[in-house]
């Protein structure tokens, strides 16, 4: 795709975006678009934000457990940007008047204190991560019910990032063991979903690994100051009005959300 191409399909998923109305698949017009060119259009995505007045606070990783790449049917880890607008504060009633599809997963956030730039090992990392806590992404997929079929469609889309809440919990990365925690999100006290966070690349703390690396490929670095969500654990739940979601994650506490009726 050409820089023009890469600019209009960017305006096209925004303006979808702003007005909540679903758009065919980009593939459908662009079936020639790589994975290169999704990522050129995510970042020109997010420049719109940021020149409307958004600051971006960190990265998403997505589809780094099994459950998420079945349930997608795409099997490469991916990732996305967070930005202030995204993020929801966990007391407050979260309204579905802007969400076309959302869904709510399980995941886990990291504070990164320092910069990493490069390849960098799971030592570096926890040196550089300043705090842990449980977390849930809400997505909303642009695409018409919420059915992409590539990786170029999902990562042009930001990786159907749209919301994150995060616990007022946060502990040291120290007291965690990281590879054997178990989450578990109830719906209305319904266990909804289950798992251990070695769902989550083997290790959550490898999902930054990998988010380090495909920053590195593209010639960026991961910025001290940032939120990482490394990537659900199971396979994310439709969210309903007037529900409250809970996800406990073992040792790391609660985060949880309330679903307001519109
Ligand atoms: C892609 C985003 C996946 C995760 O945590 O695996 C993701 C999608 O499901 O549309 O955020
Ligand atoms: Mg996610």
């Amino acid at each position: 795709m050409d820089k023009n191409e890469i600019l209009k399909t960017a305006k096209t998923l925004n303006e979808a975006t702003m007005e909540i109305r679903e758009i065919e698949r980009l593939t459908l017009t662009y079936p020639e678009m790589s994975l290169d060119d999704a990522y050129q259009i995510q970042d020109a995505g997010i420049a719109i934000r940021l020149a409307r007045g958004e600051r971006q606070v960190g990265f998403k990783m997505g589809l780094t457990s099994k459950a998420k790449r079945e349930q997608m049917n795409l099997n490469t880890p991916i990732y996305g940007v967070l930005t202030d607008v995204m993020r929801v504060q966990e007391d407050t009633a979260f309204s579905l008047k802007y969400s076309l599809h959302a869904k709510i997963e399980p995941e886990i956030a990291f504070f990164i204190d320092k910069e990493l730039k490069g390849p960098v090992s799971r030592n570096q990392i926890i040196e550089a991560v300043s705090g842990v806590c449980a977390a849930m992404e809400i997505l909303d997929s642009r695409f018409l019910n919420f059915k992409y079929f590539s990786l170029p469609d999902v990562v042009a889309d930001n990786c159907s990032s749209s919301y994150f809440v995060l616990s007022n919990t946060v502990k040291k990365i120290n007291e965690l063991d990281l590879e054997n925690l178990e989450m578990e999100m109830k719906i209305n006290e319904e266990t909804v979903q289950k798992a251990s966070s070695k769902e989550i690349s083997g290790n959550p703390l490898n999902s930054l690994v990998q988010l380090c690396e495909m920053l590195h490929s593209r010639g960026l670095t991961l910025p001290a100051g940032s939120i990482v969500l490394a990537g659900a654990a199971t396979q994310a739940v439709a969210l309903t009005a007037g529900t409250q979601v809970l996800l406990t994650v073992e040792n790391l506490g609660n985060v949880g959300l309330r679903v307001g009726l519109e």
